[in-house]
Order: structure tokens, then C-alpha cells, then sequence
């Protein structure tokens, strides 16, 4: 068996296995009414995190893909203990970065989360975050609906 051969084995496996994933979670909407996430995230990335460093910030693009506003209203990662939404706004010539409760994706819109803006903040890491690594993220909306993806480690600039 060549190496050609294997990989192809493996994606094959995988597709089943995201394919069986749709079917479970379809059959689950319908029997239990649970709303669609209805949000994406694109482009997200985790600001790297070295050893001693408790604290970091996910950026992303929400977007929605419905006619009703949805808000972000909470978070959590495999690598920290809390997140929080945050802000940052210049304020007495300042910049400084505040929690708030909600993070508002607009109907058929996108709500952008990078430096200097809105983002996610983690706290308590559990690891050493380093470039080339990767977090399970899941937000949780105002809707109820879940919203789960990877985000790789980026090394970039100084904290948001
Ligand atoms: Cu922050």
C-alpha cells in the first residue's frame, strides 16, 4: 500500500464520518426544535500564547446567514478556563478593553471581531499556546443555537 493510497483511505474516512456527523445533527433539529446556528465564523485565529501567559484573544467574522439579527452571548475553549466578550475603545486617549454582554451579528450580516475591536478574550489558559496549534471554540447565541469550529495559533503583534 503506498503512502497515495493511505491518505486516500483517510479522506475517505473522514467524509463518512463528517457525512454521518450532518445526518446526526439534522435528525436532531427536527426531533427536538432546536434552532439553527444560522452564524458562522470565518477566519478565525488565537493571538499565541507563550508559557506564563494566562491570557489571550480569538479573532474572527461572524456572519449571518439569516433575515433575524443574532447575538453572541457567551463562549467557552478546551484551553481556557473562561471567555469573555470584549471591546476596545479609545477613551481619554487611551485604548482599553472592556467585557460586553452581548456581541450583536447583524440580519445578513457580519459582525468583525480583530485587533483594536471587538474580540474574545481567554482566561485562565491551561497550555502554552504556539503558532501551528489549534482551539475548539463554541459560542453560544442569544438563540440557543451552538456554534462550534478550530481556530489555529497565530503569532501576531502585541495584545489586543
Ligand atoms: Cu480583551
Amino acid at each position: 500500500m503506498t503512502t497515495h493510497h493511505t491518505i486516500m483511505r483517510r479522506s475517505m474516512r473522514a467524509l463518512a464520518l463528517v457525512t454521518t456527523l450532518s445526518a446526526v445533527s439534522a435528525g436532531a433539529l427536527s426531533a427536538q426544535a432546536t434552532p439553527a446556528a444560522a452564524v458562522t465564523a470565518t477566519g478565525a485565529w488565537v493571538r499565541e500564547a507563550p508559557a506564563g501567559r494566562k491570557v489571550t484573544a480569538i479573532f474572527l467574522t461572524a456572519q449571518n446567514t439569516s433575515g433575524t439579527a443574532r447575538s453572541i452571548v457567551s463562549g467557552s475553549t478546551d484551553v481556557s478556563d473562561t471567555l469573555e466578550l470584549h471591546e476596545m475603545k479609545r477613551e481619554n486617549g487611551m485604548m482599553r478593553m472592556s467585557p460586553v454582554s452581548s456581541i450583536v451579528v447583524p440580519a445578513n450580516g457580519k459582525a468583525e471581531l480583530r485587533p483594536g475591536g471587538l474580540h474574545l478574550m481567554l482566561f485562565g489558559l491551561k497550555r502554552p499556546l504556539v503558532a501551528g496549534d489549534s482551539v475548539h471554540v463554541t459560542l453560544t447565541l442569544d438563540s440557543g443555537a451552538r456554534v462550534s469550529f478550530v481556530a489555529p495559533v497565530r503569532a501576531m503583534g502585541s495584545m489586543p
